[in-house]
């Protein structure tokens, strides 16, 4: 076994009434999508993730934004969810009570056969209009990758925008009420796959700490260590980590 698995974490995570489990990029990387901080590749090698993910960004050059979104989105379309993603909703038919927040915008989770996930920065698949927030259909996936127009709104012809949360931006309150009453009550997080450099997601396992919860973080980098208190770190790729975790716990 894992000799990060100690038997109090074993224990911690098998008596737990409540888990948290909190995802970022990086549980999404070994399905081919690319992480935030990775450098991108193809076209869009020139430009800085966090910096095309404004509404800044956008408003000063949609065409480049949305075509890129698209570009994601058709390759989200194309990717399959990993062991880490089914070792998730594995955990949620074995432990008492698993609550899944997802920063990601993919919706690999639900593939994998996770159930009510939370996601706390959007969908990549649920456009809006820029000025009115009227959804937008999806459209079919372009056939070529670059820069592409934006929809027009059929409400008010404004721009169609990204379902996503862009920094600056509020996330969805419903959403983000349920991460944070989870935090607050769960006895257990597991963080899989995050840098935990963008707020508020990043201090859900702090304040699950707080109200006395174990935490867990699986991530190929000890840096992305949060650096508060007894936690434990899984060093290793999620989709190796997370099934090995899940058949120590539950047996
Ligand atoms: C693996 C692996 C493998 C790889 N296995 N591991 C100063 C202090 C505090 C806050 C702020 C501040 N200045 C500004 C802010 C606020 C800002 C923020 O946090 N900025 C920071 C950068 C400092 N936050 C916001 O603006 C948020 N909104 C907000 O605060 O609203 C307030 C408000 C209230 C009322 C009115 C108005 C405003 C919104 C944040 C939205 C973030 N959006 C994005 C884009 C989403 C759409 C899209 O997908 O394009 O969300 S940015 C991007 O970062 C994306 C991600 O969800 C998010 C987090 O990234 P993540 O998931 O951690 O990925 P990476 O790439 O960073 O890390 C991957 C990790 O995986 C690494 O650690 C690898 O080692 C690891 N890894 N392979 C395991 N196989
Ligand atoms: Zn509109």
């Amino acid at each position: 076994m894992n000799p990060e698995f100690t038997p109090d974490l074993i224990e911690r995570l098998r008596v737990a009434q409540h888990i948290l489990v909190l995802t970022g990029a990086g549980a999404s990387a070994e399905s081919g999508i690319p992480t935030f901080r990775d450098a991108l590749t193809g076209l869009w090698e020139r430009f800085d993730p966090t910096q095309l993910a404004t509404s800044e960004a956008f408003e000063a050059d949609p065409e480049l934004v949305w075509g890129w979104y698209e570009w994601r989105r058709a390759l989200v379309a194309g990717c399959e969810p990993n062991d880490g993603h089914r070792a998730i909703a594995r955990m949620q038919s074995l432990a008492k009570k698993v609550t899944v927040v997802t920063q990601n915008v993919d919706d690999l989770h639900e593939r994998a056969g996770s159930s009510g996930v939370i996601h706390v920065h959007g969908s990549i698949n649920a456009p809006r209009c820029f000025d009115c927030d009227v959804p937008h259909e999806v459209s079919a996936l372009a056939e070529s990758e670059g820069r592409l127009p934006p929809p027009r709104c059929s409400e008010c012809g404004g721009m169609v925008r990204p379902g996503v949360v862009w920094f600056g931006e509020p996330l969805p309150q419903e959403e983000w009420l349920r991460a944070e009453s989870a935090a607050r009550s769960c006895d257990a997080v597991v963080v899989v796959g995050t840098s935990s450099l963008v707020y508020p997601a990043a201090d859900l396992p702090r304040l699950a700490q707080t109200a006395g919860a174990v935490v867990a973080e699986v991530n190929l980098d000890p840096d992305a260590l949060g650096n508060a208190g007894d936690r434990y770190f899984l060093r290793g790729a999620a989709g190796e980590v997370l099934p090995a975790l899940v058949d120590a716990v539950w047996p």
